[in-house]
This record gives C-alpha cells, sequence and structure tokens, in this order.
C-alpha cells in the first residue's frame, strides 16, 4: 500500500497506524497548499478530493479518515471486535465531524473574535471527548486502535492553535508520544 500524507495533518494517524504494522508501504508527501506531491504531480490526478489521507491498495485508491482508518484497523488487526468495533467507529465519526471539523476556521486562517469563538467550540468539543472517554486510557479497550491516532493528532493542534486541553488529555497526548510507532512517524513528518 501507499500512503499520500502532508506532515502534521490528520494523515499522521494513518501513518502511525502503517509504521505501527511492521509491515512495508509506501508514501508520499504532499503540498497541500499546491496540491501537489513530492515526485511533482498534481495530487488532484491522484485524488480528486484532493485530501490527505489517500491510500493506494491493491483495489484502488481509498480516501476519507473513517474508511482509511478502519481498513488499516482490519489489515493490521487492531480493530477491536464485536461491539468495540462500532465504538470505535463511533469515535472515527465523533473526532472526524465534531472535533476535526471545530479545527476549520483555524485551519482557515480565522483572526480575532473568529478565531476565539473556535477556539472556544474546539474546547468544548475536547471536554466532551474527555467526559465520553470516563477515566479510560484509551478510546476502546485497553489499548490504542487508529481511532486514537486520530484524537491524538487533533490534540497535537491543540497545541499549535493554542487551544486549552483538559489536563486528562494533555496526559493521553503524552501517553501517545511515548508509543514508538508515534515517535517514528512524527520524526519522519519532521514533528518535533
Ligand atoms: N473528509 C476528509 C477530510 C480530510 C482533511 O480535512 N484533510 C486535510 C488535512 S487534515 C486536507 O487534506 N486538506 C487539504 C485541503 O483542504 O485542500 C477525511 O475525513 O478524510
Amino acid at each position: 500500500m501507499k500512503l499520500y500524507y502532508s506532515p502534521g495533518a490528520c494523515s499522521l494517524a494513518s501513518h502511525i497506524a502503517f509504521v505501527e504494522s511492521g509491515e512495508d508501504y509506501q508514501k508520499e508527501k504532499v503540498d497541500l497548499s499546491e496540491h501537489k506531491t513530492e515526485s511533482g504531480k498534481d495530487f488532484y490526478e491522484i485524488s480528486p478530493r484532493g485530501y490527505v489521507p489517500a491510500i493506494e491498495t491493491e483495489d484502488g485508491l481509498l480516501t476519507e479518515n473513517p474508511a482509511v482508518l478502519t481498513l488499516l484497523a482490519d489489515r493490521f488487526g487492531t480493530a477491536p471486535e464485536g461491539r468495540d468495533r462500532y465504538k470505535m467507529l463511533e469515535w472515527i465519526g465523533f473526532i472526524g465531524t465534531e472535533i476535526h471539523g471545530a479545527y476549520g476556521p483555524l485551519f482557515g486562517g480565522a483572526e480575532g473574535s473568529e478565531k476565539e469563538a473556535a477556539k472556544q467550540t474546539v474546547e468544548e468539543k475536547f471536554k466532551l471527548a474527555e467526559k465520553l472517554m470516563d477515566g479510560g486510557d484509551w478510546l476502546v479497550g485497553d489499548k490504542p486502535t487508529p481511532a486514537d491516532n486520530y484524537l491524538f493528532v487533533t490534540t497535537l493542534w491543540a497545541e499549535k492553535f493554542g487551544v486549552n486541553l483538559p489536563r486528562t488529555l494533555q496526559d493521553y497526548r503524552a501517553r501517545h508520544k511515548e508509543r514508538p510507532a508515534v515517535q517514528q512517524a512524527m520524526k519522519e513528518e519532521g514533528l518535533g
């Protein structure tokens, strides 16, 4: 498989899953401001949506975090079974639409009161995430799934935009940073 990614973007969640799997894979960086790949291709020609993550599989291109993260969890044996599988999907939906979505104005360059309002919305979503986690170390079960990788990436964005994180999510972020796969994927993306 091949991962199209951009440093520090939501594709880092998939990148961590690839590293953690220990499987062979390829990756190519995408400059999202130009929608050009590292090898000079127009990314829209590869993926009309123009978003990362995008993965090339034997069956063609797959995009959208819920699909990509679930496929990787299935392939790499990190998908929980039974009801927990749906709990993982529930989290991926919540993270994508509620948390990632709430960052939209911040990624869009909002300033002043618009920026402050967006930060407040993101903070409220994190408070809700904290409540839903109910004191657990990971989102589902006793080990991280790709849903955790995704939530982790959004906690990194909190650092970037000066969003206040609840204490338990600061600890959650720190727990991820101890994972060797997280350290390696971040290093490969040039993140500190
Ligand atoms: N609906 C997509 C959104 C993914 C997304 O927002 N990707 C961002 C990076 S985190 C991106 O590629 N943005 C490029 C752009 O806006 O053109 C998904 O869930 O995968």
